[in-house]
């Protein structure tokens, strides 16, 4: 049961889209009372915890899985160090669900500054402030946590679907500058027997960093480049960014200018914010005419052969404005006669710190919502969903049947219908491994299924076994892609010492392919989580509510990364019976049973651990005796799948296969059941499909 409680003169975010059955009360009036409201200049809510409550959801942020113990503050930051105490990252995803005493689901859903105090000030107070004071409030109560996220995910809209290449393996950097290291990432990758779909351009492609462009220098005759890349099986993916260079005879700077579709500050000029371009205006993506004009930008390199963006610095990132930058050199004029003093230093070396992604900007320009001028601050968190919206909306109108790649870094509950997200800078940290296994929970929650991290770490320099167990758990996340940052070891798979552990730790991501797809596809079409915590397939079984370092992909399959430097191996807990398999490559893996419980189990540097549960049933595919994949292709090409299986009786799954490209998602025959009867034999029911092995 969803009910609505609309608080104060709440902003529409188009985040739930899907109003039917939905209960509408006027705040305050009958709100649960677990919770105590206070409605002033903010809004506040408060519930105390019990002791045995669990509070998950929150999507992109820092911290646990169980989210109790810290303040999470909703206000989309572009912040590249993602330490323990950062209370804001680049996504703002108000939902949560406790689960424990009370079970249910709530999502804030306003577009300004939200916090999230869970047990940090007060042990056991769980505080949500809401800065304007205006909210729509979604109380979602339901039979269990799966059964409330099932249902905000129907309010909120199917999430986006990618094309299956775009979950094959993808190589980034910052930057591929030029033709020829393109030519060369690819060579080197086939060469070294990794597989690999896609190579992303990051902003060193632009003419200038201008959007939309591409530098004739250094990339002559794109549109040829993109079709000699294609027939290598590859895709190539363009960064976009937010911010439009300001350039006399760019037509996206002359059309937006003409049109009036920049945001504007309150003197009626456009706001000039300094980013990779120099100075640059933000387009008013906030505004649907504004929107529909971006998204039509995209088409040009459509049209070369592009079907893949990623969309960048759009929280929006602000390196400095120019209103900020003049008012510094004011400020630097009164150091002229200093005495020098401490408190003097310290204002003089903030001055420049101060400049990026100051507050206060926030607060100079505006957008043109439906004819209402909004200030900015009072709408920011939806300035990265409707970036990727204005794509995916025009993906919509330019290519009706085509899957078009698309993620971006910043984010709102709302833009999973129009694209993905990748977890923005992370570090070559081993910590970030197990963050990135926690946000995913919380992601998947709120429809971000096509979700994953830089593998291997965007900052700072990368080692090889870091990169290796990077690689280990990213196999699993839809999106899985290996990214670093200029200045930083190159960490491409065959920069180390043993490519070949590469080509068999990635090998398996096209093993498994045919499994983690069904289960994205279910998990789209049925908002279902993709990444499920042990809590909420055992909410009964405390130890395993207990564990935050294993997750199942789908419910067939449980995955333990690891994620420490020097281990070769590490401790799990299985909440029931289940068959280990330990992959060295898609041909070579052992096996062993293990009993419900506590156990240490091996893990080699080489080593990646599947759990199969009891009942559980792997399809994937399958590769002859030397045959090792090579891109896509290689899991579409093959008509014939092997089943890792643990069952002592028939077992049935249900496989959703299909040419990947198509949007037609739930035309007949796409799903595939496969059962296996009391004599071990296999049965499929769609002629074209082999089963060979049962391993
Ligand atoms: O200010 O385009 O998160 O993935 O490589 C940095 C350069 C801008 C931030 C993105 C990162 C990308 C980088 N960008």
């Amino acid at each position: 049961m969803v009910r609505k409680f609309v608080f104060g003169e709440p902003i529409e975010t188009e985040a739930v889209i899907d109003q039917v059955g939905i209960e509408v009360l006027q705040g305050g009036t009958s709100f649960p009372d677990q919770w105590q409201v206070v409605q002033a200049e903010t809004l506040t809510l408060t519930h105390c915890m019990e002791p045995g409550e669990r509070i998950y959801g929150l999507g992109e942020s820092m911290r646990g899985i169980n989210k109790r113990g810290f303040r999470y503050v909703s206000w989309n930051t572009d912040d590249p160090i993602h330490t323990e105490d950062k209370e804001s990252l680049y996504g703002a995803h108000n939902f949560l669900v406790i689960q424990g005493g009370v079970c249910q689901g709530l999502f804030v859903d306003d577009p300004g500054r939200v916090s999230f105090d869970i047990g940090f000030t007060v042990l056991d107070r769980l505080e949500i402030r809401v800065d304007s004071g205006s909210a729509n409030l979604y109380v979602i109560d339901g039979e269990d946590i799966l059964d409330i996220v099932r249902q905000f995910r129907r309010i909120i809209g199917r999430s986006y679907i990618p094309p299956l290449w775009g979950m094959g393996y993808g190589q980034s950097r910052w930057s591929y500058p030029d033709v020829e290291s393109v030519r060369e990432v690819l060579r080197r990758h086939r060469e070294n027997h990794i597989p690999l779909d896609a190579i992303y351009l990051d902003i060193d492609y632009m003419e200038k960093y201008m959007d939309f462009t591409v530098s004739e220098e250094r990339f002559p005759e794109f549109a040829v480049i993109v079709s000699e890349m294609k027939q290598q099986g590859i895709h190539l993916v363009p960064i976009i960014d937010a911010g439009v260079k300001m350039e006399p005879g760019y037509r996206t700077y002359e059309e937006g200018l003409e049109k009036g579709y920049f945001c504007r500050k309150e003197d009626g000029n456009e706001l000039v914010v300094g980013v990779w371009p120099g100075k640059t205006h933000f387009p008013d993506v906030l505004n649907p005419e504004a929107r529909e004009w971006f998204g039509n930008s995209y088409q040009p390199l459509m049209d070369q052969g592009i079907d893949g963006f990623w969309n960048d610095m759009n929280e929006p990132a602000i390196f400095y404005t120019e209103d900020r930058l003049l008012d510094t050199f004011e400020q630097l004029k009164s150091f002229r006669n200093t005495d020098m003093d401490l408190q003097e230093f310290w204002r003089f070396v903030g001055l420049g710190p101060a400049l990026q992604n100051n507050q206060e900007d926030y607060t100079l320009f505006y957008h043109n919502m439906n004819g209402t001028l909004v200030r900015h601050d009072r709408v920011h968190n939806l300035y990265g969903y409707n970036m990727t919206r204005a794509a995916g909306e025009a993906f919509d109108r330019l290519r009706p049947d085509q899957r078009i790649l698309l993620f971006s870094r910043s984010s709102y509950v709302g833009m999973h219908r129009y694209g993905g997200i990748w977890t923005g800078d992370n570090q070559s940290w081993w910590s970030h491994i197990l963050l990135s296994m926690h946000q995913m929970v919380g992601l998947n929650m709120c429809g971000f299924l096509f979700v994953g991290s830089d593998i291997g770490g965007f900052g700072s320099n990368a080692s090889e076994d870091l990169v290796i167990r990077f690689t280990e758990w990213g196999l699993f996340t839809p999106l899985m892609r290996n990214h670093s940052s200029l200045g930083t070891v190159c960490q491409e798979g065959y920069a180390f010492s043993r490519p070949e552990i590469f080509a068999h730790i990635i090998g398996l991501r096209y093993l498994f392919l045919p499994y983690l797809y069904s289960e994205f596809m279910r998990a789209a079409l049925q908002g279902e989580m993709y990444f499920y915590p042990l809590a909420f397939l055992y909410p009964g079984d405390e130890m395993a509510c207990r564990v935050e370092d294993q997750l199942f992909v789908g419910q067939s399959m449980m995955i333990a990364p690891v994620y420490e430097q020097n281990a070769r191996g590490r401790y799990v807990y299985l909440p029931e019976p289940m068959k280990l398999y330990r992959f060295r490559s898609v041909h070579e893996y052992d096996t062993e049973m293990l009993s419900q419980g506590h156990h240490y189990v091996n893990c080699e540097l080489e080593e990646v651990l599947v759990f199969v549960r009891q009942n559980g049933m792997i399809p994937c595919t399958w590769f002859a005796e030397g045959e090792q994949p090579v891109n896509i292709d290689s899991v579409l090409k093959a008509d014939s799948l092997c089943l890792m299986c643990y069952a002592s009786e028939p077992i049935r799954y249900t496989l959703y296969r299909d040419n990947g490209l198509d949007k037609d998602y739930t035309a007949p025959g796409k799903w595939v059941s496969i059962e296996t009867d009391e004599d071990g034999q296999v049965h499929v029911s769609d002629g074209n499909t082999k089963i060979l092995h049962l391993i």
